[in-house]
């Protein structure tokens, strides 16, 4: 399916307040994913983690509502350049995270080599707030916001035109904790969202298949921005924003095993992995899990 993977951790933790997402790239590495990729005969070049700024303070910018902007700002540049560098090569993105800030810098670079950019958001949460209505001041909250055009100006035109992805060319999956200006955003901008009210309703089959559909109708590339949060806490509780009552590991292995048989995919990160949280390395283990079902494995 790809011919190369080049792989880079972003290790960005200061958009979130918890100790320990810095260290989520080599937790998953450390959970094995470059045996399970060698398994698969998939060629891949592992490039380390791009250098990002690590101090930052939990208070909130009086003047923006943002905790640590420009701090987050440069770490994404520098994830931007490292992605540029990747597509250069011809490889195929994989970006371990880090907060889930890292994809504002992810997609600002991807977005550039597609007509058409689409995005699966698979997440607990639609992370679409701004600087006037998140109630946190978190910009991990904030990173599809700023990827349609919606947020603070340096968020938002990082690295190019003020909106990456089209709002019509975005799926969430697994939303169950939105916030009230996320809804509005949301029935505005006719972001397509499946909730878990619509996984218990339709099943997974039906959602994974839809959305591949969706997608392929009206992209010409699919960015996957994991956050394992996304998966039920029974399965991945190393995670700072856990929420209950999310797809089991069942579901979500399923799901990713049609994303890899549909060939959307372009670009792939797995974010918010904090193994100061977990279990053992239990989350970065099914973080891998799922990667090497995105890339091929199977039971049979
Ligand atoms: B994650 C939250 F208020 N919506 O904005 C916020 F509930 O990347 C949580 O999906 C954001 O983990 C979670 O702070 C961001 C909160
Ligand atoms: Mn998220
Ligand atoms: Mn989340
Ligand atoms: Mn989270």
């Amino acid at each position: 399916m790809k011919n190369k993977l080049g792989i880079i951790g972003a290790p960005i933790t200061i958009a979130q307040p918890n100790m320990g997402v810095d260290l989520g790239p080599d937790a998953i590495r450390h959970a094995g994913l470059s045996d399970r990729l060698k398994n698969l005969n998939i060629n891949f070049e592992d490039y380390g983690n791009v250098n990002v700024p690590m101090k930052g303070t939990n208070e909130k910018d009086p003047k923006t509502n943002l905790k640590n902007l420009k701090e987050v700002t440069e770490g994404n540049k520098s994830i931007a350049n490292t992605v540029s560098d990747i597509k250069k090569k011809g490889e195929f993105p994989l970006i371990l995270g880090g907060d889930h800030s890292i994809a504002i810098g992810s997609i600002s670079e991807l977005y550039k080599h597609y007509e058409n950019l689409g995005v699966i958001w698979y997440d607990a949460h639609p992370d679409l707030n701004t600087a006037d209505i998140s109630p946190s001041g978190n910009i991990h909250g904030m990173s599809l916001a700023a990827s349609i055009g919606l947020g603070h100006d340096d968020l938002v035109s990082m690295n190019g035109s003020s909106s990456k992805i089209k709002p019509e060319n975005v799926v969430i999956i697994g939303a169950r904790s939105i916030d009230e200006g996320e809804k509005k955003i949301i029935n505005e901008r006719g972001i397509k969202v499946y909730t878990m009210s619509d996984i218990e309703k339709y099943g997974m089959e039906h959602v994974i298949n839809e959305s591949i559909q969706y997608l392929k109708e009206r992209t010409d590339g699919v960015h996957l921005s994991f956050d394992v949060d996304g998966i039920d806490p029974a399965h991945t509780p190393g995670t700072g924003t856990p929420v209950e009552g999310g797809p089991t590991y069942r579901e979500t292995r399923y799901a990713m095993s049609k994303l890899h048989d549909s060939e959307v995919l372009t670009s792939i990160e797995v974010v918010e992995v904090n193994p100061l949280l977990d279990d053992g390395n239990q989350t970065a283990e099914v973080a891998v899990d799922m990667l090497a079902t995105l890339f091929g494995e199977k039971y049979l």
